[in-house]
């Protein structure tokens, strides 16, 4: 029986603009994920299930629907010593910055970890969704004698270079991490053999390189003389390369092959959340009755009048109007869909709020569209981020197929994906 104590640390978002403007204005974890979820309920629910209940979530800047999340959601009692505390970038007399980048972010609350009791320190990224027991990671980290264990998993050359890439020996201990690479000359460098991959049970196949998952599990000593003695701002950039060059450091993969998915940038958020509606999803938040927890709402069940639904995830106190069309597609919580709307390849995230019937005469007074869609229109390939107002006989189908654009001020295109920011009124009868 494993014994050590587990500390987690859970990056939360950097300076980052990638999920732009979905983090305008809240920090990453609590950007909603799967119509009911928080990004951050994944690494958390993954830390519960795994035995591990002493959390950090370290963040650039701590808004209220996160701080609000967290402390609703997450009740440990007294007798366990759980608990999931937000650490947000602040300035001090001897700190001036935010967190400059994933080991600073780690740096900067190293005085936490000379004083915490944990033998082992687990570093988690913020948005990925997958599941993992990490006791399983803890136990090979144990049995390799590591003191420093990276989870991998078998990419195929597209990913390869959005990853940091390992080689290894064959009793698993890395001694090549590049971050990135970009170039066939470094692509080449960092191949591994699929037969040499598949010797310790990964089924490589077409995927030749091992990439790093961002999962770190560190003996917590080792954590804090690395992150004293390297100046780098980052783990893949610079303190594994910097950790595997030293003969003191032994540096082990976890080799890891379930669903894993990087959905830090809005093209993959999308993908994420869109491939969640299909019957064969590759990522059930109920799998193994190991549900991903998230705060208890008391919401009336979805009323739907009469539509047409086909491979569709429909969240509580919803309510969608007579003749709608909805195709893989997730609706949020508290959503309002109009009367024959046609939403397809969408997240539409829905709202904080009901508007009560005062409120809904105040718009109609002002000509202010309601909270959330409304009749007739037609939504395609978007994500609609909270509280938005989309008027009647709206059409968002970006015809044009633009991928990046910004000069709209209503919506932003990214990955081909138009993002209707929180709070953003689309007039009736706009076209997008
Ligand atoms: P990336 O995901 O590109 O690569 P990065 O942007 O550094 O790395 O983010 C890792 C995690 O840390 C994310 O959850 C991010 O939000 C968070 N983060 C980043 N900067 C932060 C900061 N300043 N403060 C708090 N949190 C911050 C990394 C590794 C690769 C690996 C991939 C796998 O560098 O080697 O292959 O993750 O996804
Ligand atoms: P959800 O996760 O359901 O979206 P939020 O935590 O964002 O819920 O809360 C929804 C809305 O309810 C918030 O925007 C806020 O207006 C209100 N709310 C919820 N809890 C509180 C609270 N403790 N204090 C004030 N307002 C709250």
């Amino acid at each position: 029986m494993n014994r050590d104590i587990v500390t987690c640390l859970i990056l939360g978002g950097g300076r980052g603009t990638r999920l732009f403007p979905l983090t305008a204005q809240r920090s990453k974890p609590a950007v909603p994920i799967a119509g009911k979820y928080r990004l951050i309920d994944i690494p958390i629910s993954n830390c519960i299930y795994s035995g591990l209940n002493r959390m950090y979530v370290l963040t650039q800047f701590n808004s209220l629907s996160l701080h609000r999340h967290i402390t609703n959601t997450y009740k440990f009692d007294a007798f366990g010593g759980g608990f999931v505390e937000i650490l947000a970038a602040q300035q001090t007399m001897e700190n001036q910055e935010w967190y400059q980048g994933t080991a600073d972010a780690v740096r900067q609350n190293l005085s936490l970890l000379e004083h915490d009791p944990a033998d082992l320190i687990l570093i988690l990224s913020g948005d990925q969704l997958y599941r993992m027991d990490f006791r399983d990671m803890i136990r090979v980290h144990r049995e390799t004698r590591a003191t420093a264990t990276i989870a991998a998993l078998p990419v195929d050359e597209q990913e390869a270079t959005a990853c940091g890439i390992m080689q290894i020996q064959p009793d698993g201990q890395v001694h090549n991490f590049v971050e990135k690479p970009k170039t066939r000359e470094a692509l080449d460098a960092v191949r591994t053999e699929p037969e040499a991959l598949e010797r310790i049970g990964l089924a490589a196949g077409s995927r030749p390189y091992l990439a790093s998952m961002g999962i770190y599990l560190f003996d917590r000593q080792v954590l804090i003389d690395l992150l004293s003695r390297i100046e780098a701002d980052d783990f893949g950039k610079g303190v594994f390369p910097a950790a595997i060059a030293d003969p003191s450091c032994r540096v082990q993969i976890y080799p890891f092959d379930g669903y894993w998915e990087d959905i830090g940038t809005i093209g993959a958020f999308h993908r994420a959340n869109i491939e969640l509606t299909r019957t064969d999803a590759p990522f059930d938040f109920a799998a193994n009755n190991q549900n991903i927890y998230t705060r208890p709402r008391h919401l009336s069940p979805s009323k739907i009048t009469g539509a047409t639904l086909t491979d569709v995830l429909i969240a509580d106190g919803a309510a969608i109007g007579k003749g709608c069309v909805l195709e893989r597609s997730v609706i949020g919580l508290r959503s309002q869909i109009g009367a024959g709307v046609t939403i397809r390849n969408s997240y539409v995230m829905g709202a904080d709020v009901f508007e009560g019937e005062k409120r809904i005469r105040e718009n109609q007074r002002e000509g202010r569209p309601n909270i959330g869609v409304g009749d007739g229109s037609v939504i395609e390939n978007a994500i609609i981020d909270k509280n938005a107002r989309i008027g009647r006989g709206v059409k968002i189908l970006n015809r044009d197929r633009v991928q990046e654009s910004d000069d709209h001020g209503l919506f932003v295109i990214r990955d081909g994906v138009v993002v209707v920011p929180k709070f953003a009124i689309i007039p009736d009868g706009t076209e997008i």
